[in-house]
């Protein structure tokens, strides 16, 4: 359990580091392997069972670790006990409550429906092998959300895949977008869920990106390298647009030398 704090308090670090996690921005969450559990055996729990508004007997009874609403991501390494919390969920799925975490007090972050709900599908879809999440707010990813005209998520994942020779390898499933909606909302909690189960990144736009993976450098880096693109994207953008781009056939050429299995619907 040590080893997995040590990895959020990483990780967040970093989020906070590069501008992802300006002030309260940015949450993680991260669902526990039963190896975690005894840990946890022996916590009295901190809180009552508390109302989930929400039914996901796929993950109930799991354990998550979550940051903390209103917490700074770059306090996290200086003291995890506060920011940070372990949530146990009822056998349905319905409620939670607070086993460990939020020093004196606190709560999950407020986009705690989009993460149980991400984490449902991922469970499915990844015959359990995906545990990590992670909403954030790159900064050239969300720039990239007002400067190009009428995106959906076939223009936006080969702007993107166009951007950045590595993007089809990391993310050969596409980049799904959401058009703006209420943050912590049900609607977007819903739609990122339902992106979850047919890929791995979802750009909120004019707000941020999530991102689900088997551990959180996964995760993490899936949005490394959908960054990285955005950035040279709006870069070449402001020196005057592309002169030329990766074509479709350069684009399997990549995929099929890295044997990944790309979403052939999302090219031309
Ligand atoms: O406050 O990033 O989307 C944390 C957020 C909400
Ligand atoms: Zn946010």
């Amino acid at each position: 359990m040590r080893e997995l704090v040590e990895e959020v308090k990483r990780i967040s670090g970093n989020m906070a580091r590069l501008g992802w996690a300006e002030s309260n921005g940015g949450n993680i969450s991260v669902r526990l392997k039963p190896e975690f559990y005894p840990y946890f055996d022996d916590c009295q729990p901190k809180s009552e069972w508390l109302n989930l508004s929400l039914s996901l007997p796929e993950i109930g009874g799991e354990r998550f670790l979550v940051t903390g609403t209103g917490c700074h991501l770059r306090n996290i390494e200086i003291s995890p006990q506060k920011n940070l919390g372990v949530i146990e969920l009822d056998k349905k799925g319905k409620s939670y409550r607070l086993l460990w975490g939020y020093e004196p007090q606190g709560a999950p972050t407020s986009e705690l429906p989009s993460h149980l709900m991400s984490h449902c599908r991922m469970k499915i879809k990844s015959n359990n092998q995906m545990f990590a999440f992670i909403h954030t707010h790159p900064t050239h990813i969300i720039a990239l959300s007002y400067a190009v005209a009428n995106l959906d998520t076939r223009t936006l994942t080969k702007l993107l895949w166009q951007s950045h020779a590595e993007c089809i390898v990391a993310f050969p499933e596409g980049v799904e977008f959401l058009p703006w909606m209420m943050a912590g909302s049900m609607d977007i909690a819903k739609a990122t869920a339902d992106a979850m189960g047919r890929r791995n990144l979802a750009v909120w736009q004019y707000h941020g990106i999530c991102s689900g993976g088997c551990d959180l450098d996964e995760a993490f880096g899936r949005i490394e390298v959908v960054e990285k693109a955005a950035e040279i994207c709006l870069c070449v953008r402001a020196v005057g647009g592309f002169q030329q781009t990766l074509s479709d056939e350069q684009l399997l050429a990549i995929a099929l030398n890295f044997n990944c299995p790309v979403n052939k619907s999302l090219l031309d």
